[in-house]
């Protein structure tokens, strides 16, 4: 069936101001296509599902009656906001959802004129808007804008110093709370009982209803704002004392409110957009909306690969282990052992392996919420009273924790275990997503163990030596998926700052890094058959770096090639290369293989190591190409 049968109205819906012309059959209308679209479209790409279920009458009727343009809209995260992407003229994009040169997965700036605000990380949509709302302010322009948020993002500290700032500044802006009750897995933490409380309470029901809320809820409010009532108002109540966290803060909270009932949100956001200073409108969604089996169990269907919508059953990955259900396991079994360790994620159990930990021994674990500057200052107090806390962090999500990592942990040197996941390219999620940098901001930091295991062995092997290494901060990072199993098995045990010599060679050394070990092997296979004898070496740790084989290899071979699925700039490659310099070798030749000083998109993991030329092609290629040149040992 051709998109304008399936989707008559939503087909011809470029700009959502479109939206002004339609009635509320028709909307409604909409909104079952918008749903069905996702469903059409998702379950043959994969990406995230159930979080976008849950926002489609949310994103309809708040189109409807916010003026996009000049309005602004900031989505917290973005995975949600799929409805917002084909309410903005993506419906024909869709099927390339966070394909190699498709549409992100997220909003991002330079993808449409309407992604107001481009994220991936959680938790900064309000502050973006805020800013949105003192540009406005300042510049004189009248457009209003909205920040829309996920219950598990107010678990995050900047929401809260948004909230706190938007405030004082009293300016004009709308926070809609989008509450599903879930993060990727449930939401944890005091203020999830808070949400219960407020939603506990009566419902704006019908639109009746809804002007007389206002009234009750906003004497003062609507007295500034009587224009800006769309019905008419019959009741008048004393306010009552909502006990809304927000309204303590300066909000007016409006709600609890039916985010999927479309006429109470259409009444509810026509009186909002008029109402003066910080609003803010508590909407109750579920997550998964409209399809059985991902409201049943939306934890499992955040997130899907392609799968057949009628049998609605994900299939199952019968792949090779990966590196997250080995960080699982094995922290777990030693955990059972030592009941000192602890194991904390930032509202990532599934992600980090840890959901089995936290069955099987809840009382060593720490769900601490989208937060994690305080995991990891959390880790440091722990490690300070005497546990020995593994932190299971995605690479890209410990940038929001580094000044924690560096004055809380490092500083003080606290036997802090950071256990990386999503090191390197993740391939679907894109540059938000991406562990290109952590080599690089580890590096800088005195006292940091850093280390990568070439496979999951190693991994497995990592992870006991880290538990028992109490001298100093330690972060071992691995990528996403399973390991290329393709080395040699004989191995040598961990010991800290060394490496190990997988295969001799006098030609040239090619230096890997965790993944990038595994590319320098099959490489040197190669090179062997064009003549070229390559040593390869698994660097191990990239600091400390083994100083004394990296300098005998180099003394051997005279030429080197490093390897590493990071920014080459404060790379291992620039780390060795400073360590040759240091040791009077600036003769040898040396080529670094790192991601480009750019942000790479979106894309299989293969395709982007290609695109950017990681691979053992072009390490023979560039290995062949030092060998034609004079030695310089
Ligand atoms: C800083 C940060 N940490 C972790 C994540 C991973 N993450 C993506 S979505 C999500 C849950 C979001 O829940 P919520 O904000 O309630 O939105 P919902 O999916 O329920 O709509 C998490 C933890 C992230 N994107 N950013």
């Amino acid at each position: 069936m051709s998109g304008e049968s399936r989707y008559p109205i939503l087909s011809q819906i470029q700009s959502p101001a479109q939206l002004h012309d339609l009635d509320r059959q028709q909307l409604k209308q909409l909104a079952g296509e918008v749903r069905q679209a996702i469903l059409d479209n998702v379950s043959k790409t994969g990406g995230h599902f159930a979080s976008n279920l849950g926002t489609v009458e949310l994103t309809v009727a708040l189109y409807a009656t916010y003026k996009i343009p000049p309005d602004k809209v900031c989505w917290d995260t973005g995975h949600q906001a799929y409805p917002h992407k084909l309410l903005t003229g993506r419906l024909d994009k869709f099927d390339g959802l966070r394909k190699y040169g498709g549409i992100s997965g997220f909003l991002r700036m330079c993808e449409s004129e309407h992604d107001h605000w481009g994220a991936g990380h959680a938790c900064t949509a309000i502050s973006g808007a805020l800013g949105y709302a003192v540009a406005r302010d300042r510049l004189k322009t009248t457009e209003r804008v909205v920040a829309i948020s996920g219950d598990a993002a107010m678990t995050g500290g900047m929401a809260w110093e948004a909230l706190n700032n938007a405030a004082q500044l009293n300016t004009d802006i709308t926070v809609v709370l989008n509450d599903n009750k879930m993060s990727i897995a449930e939401n944890v933490g005091a203020l999830t009982h808070h949400f219960a409380k407020l939603r506990s309470r009566p419902w704006f029901a019908s639109a009746e209803e809804t002007a007389k809320k206002f009234v009750e809820r906003f004497p003062k409010a609507i007295q500034k704002a009587a224009s800006g009532m769309k019905h008419s108002v019959t009741h008048y109540f004393a306010p009552e004392d909502t006990g809304a966290i927000f309204e303590e803060l300066g909000f007016q909270y409006i709600g609890p409110i039916d985010g999927h009932n479309l006429d109470v949100l259409l009444d509810v956001f026509a009186n909002v957009r008029d109402l003066k200073g910080p609003v803010f409108v508590h909407c109750i969604t579920v997550k998964g909306k409209g399809y059985e089996v991902a409201e049943e169990d939306a934890r499992k269907w955040h997130g899907v690969v392609p799968f057949d919508p009628d049998l609605c059953e994900m299939p199952k990955s019968a792949g090779p282990v990966s590196y997250t259900q080995v960080f699982g396991d094995t922290i777990l079994a030693l955990a059972k052992e030592d009941p000192e360790i602890v194991a904390i994620t930032a509202a990532m159990p599934d992600g980090t392996g840890l959901t089995k930990f936290s069955k099987e021994l809840p009382n060593q674990y720490f769900d601490v919420g989208i937060a994690e500057q305080h995991a990891v200052t959390f880790c440091a107090g722990l490690a300070a009273g005497g546990l020995k806390p593994a932190c299971a962090i995605y690479s890209t999500f410990l940038q929001r924790g580094y000044d924690q990592v560096l004055h809380d942990v490092a500083i003080q040197n606290l036997p802090v275990r950071f256990f990386m996941d999503r090191g390197g390219l993740v391939g679907a999620d894109g540059a938000t997503h991406h562990g290109a940098f952590d080599i690089s901001y580890l590096m800088f930091i005195p006292n940091m163990v850093i280390a990568a295991p070439r496979d999951t062995t190693e991994l497995a092997e990592m992870i006991r030596f880290a538990m028992d290494y109490s001298e100093a901060p330690i972060a071992v990072r691995y990528p996403r998926g399973a390991a290329d199993d393709t080395l040699p098995e004989s191995r040598t045990p961990i010991r800290l700052g060394k490496g190990e010599l997988i295969k001799e060679g006098s030609d040239i050394a090619l230096i890997g890094y965790g993944s990038t070990v595994a590319m320098g092997h099959k490489a040197a296979l190669e090179l062997s058959k064009q003549g070229v004898d390559a040593a390869v070496f698994n660097a191990r740790f990239a600091k400390p770096l083994d100083a004394d084989a990296i300098i005998e290899l180099a003394r051997k071979t005279g030429r080197m090639i490093v390897a590493e699925e990071n920014a080459k700039p404060g790379g291992i490659g620039e780390a060795i290369a400073a360590l040759l310099r240091e040791n009077g070798l600036s003769q040898v030749h040396i080529d670094t293989l790192a991601l480009p000083d750019r942000f790479i998109e979106h894309g299989s993991q293969n395709e982007l190591l290609e695109e950017i030329g990681l691979t053992p092609a072009k390490i023979v290629e560039r290995a062949a190409s030092l060998c034609n040149q004079r030695s310089m040992r």
